[in-house]
Parts: C-alpha cells; sequence; structure tokens
C-alpha cells in the first residue's frame, strides 16, 4: 500500500518524466529543423526513453492500488540555442532530475517502503549512466568549439544510437 506522500511523490515524478521526454522531443524537432539529424535521431531517442522512464513509475503506482493523477506538462522553451548550450541544458535538466529521485529514494527510506526503495534504485543508477552520457556529450561538444567539421563528425557519431529507448514496462 502506497503512503498519500509516496503517492503524491510518485505521480509529481511521471509528470517531471513527460515534462523531461517533452523537451527532449522539442531539442530534437530543434535540430532536425537544422538538419543535425544525427543529433536530432539521439532527443528522439532520450525522449522515448523518458517516457519509458514516466511509464515504470505510472506501473509502479497502479501495481500497488495506487491512484494515478496525471496533471499538466510544462511546455519546453520554443527557442534554442548552439548544440554545446542544448547539451549543457540537458545536463542541467538531468542533474535536477536526480536531486528529485534521491528525494523520493529518502522518503522511501523513511517509510521503509522497500518496494518503492527498490524502484528508486533503479532510476538511482539510471542518473548516473545518463549525466555520464550527457556530460561526455558536452566535453566533446566544447573541444570541438567552432570546428564544424567536429560538430558534423559528432552529429553522425551520435546518430548512431539505436531507436526505440528503454522499453517500458508492459500494460497487464
Ligand atoms: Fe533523464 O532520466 Fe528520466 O529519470
Amino acid at each position: 500500500m502506497l503512503s498519500e506522500r509516496m503517492q503524491r511523490a510518485l505521480n509529481e515524478q511521471i509528470n517531471r518524466e513527460l515534462f523531461s521526454s517533452y523537451i527532449y522531443l522539442a531539442m530534437a524537432t530543434h535540430f532536425e529543423e537544422k538538419s543535425l539529424d544525427g543529433f536530432a535521431q539521439w532527443m528522439y531517442g532520450q525522449s522515448q526513453e523518458e517516457y519509458g522512464h514516466a511509464m515504470r513509475i505510472l506501473r509502479h503506482v497502479l501495481e500497488r492500488g495506487g491512484h494515478v493523477e496525471l496533471g499538466a506538462i510544462e511546455a519546453p522553451p520554443a527557442e534554442f540555442g548552439s548544440p554545446l548550450e542544448i547539451f549543457r541544458q540537458a545536463l542541467d535538466h538531468e542533474r535536477k532530475i536526480t536531486g528529485h529521485i534521491h528525494d523520493i529514494y529518502r522518503l522511501a527510506v523513511e517509510e521503509r517502503d522497500y518496494a518503492a526503495q527498490s524502484l528508486m534504485e533503479w532510476f538511482v543508477n539510471e542518473q548516473v549512466e545518463e549525466e555520464d552520457t550527457v556530460g561526455r556529450i558536452v566535453d566533446q561538444l566544447d573541444l570541438a568549439g567552432d570546428d564544424r567539421a567536429a560538430i558534423l563528425l559528432l552529429d553522425k557519431e551520435l546518430g548512431q544510437r539505436p531507436q526505440g529507448g528503454e522499453s517500458a514496462p508492459s500494460a497487464p
């Protein structure tokens, strides 16, 4: 049985994951409009992965007899800067998400909610991986500077990301 507090925290996190999906979708379309198709592919993949994260939490709430309350999703920015600025923005965003995940994990420990702890442990590890991946892209774009050939090479490389994202746990 989920506590009221945990249910609220998980519902808020579902909303954040959907916002993450939305912001990466906006970044993807921006890159595609700029013909940076590799960065666009990478962001579409990231957007799908975030949707999968939202679904993972949503399934957990339902499987524990809780109530899912879907709130409005904030609009992502309408304008974006350079690839470096965009990936820095993504890194800042992931760091904020990590903070929220840690807060929920702490709540699960306080409440001795072992099921939520186990769910959040998955997210804690996922955040380490995401911050590392995005951080590396930021470093590489930083090194590339204004060198267009280097940016195009990186664009090509990121376009190799397999599509489909992390699969969300399926509904019964
Ligand atoms: Fe970007 O990660 Fe979800 O949680």
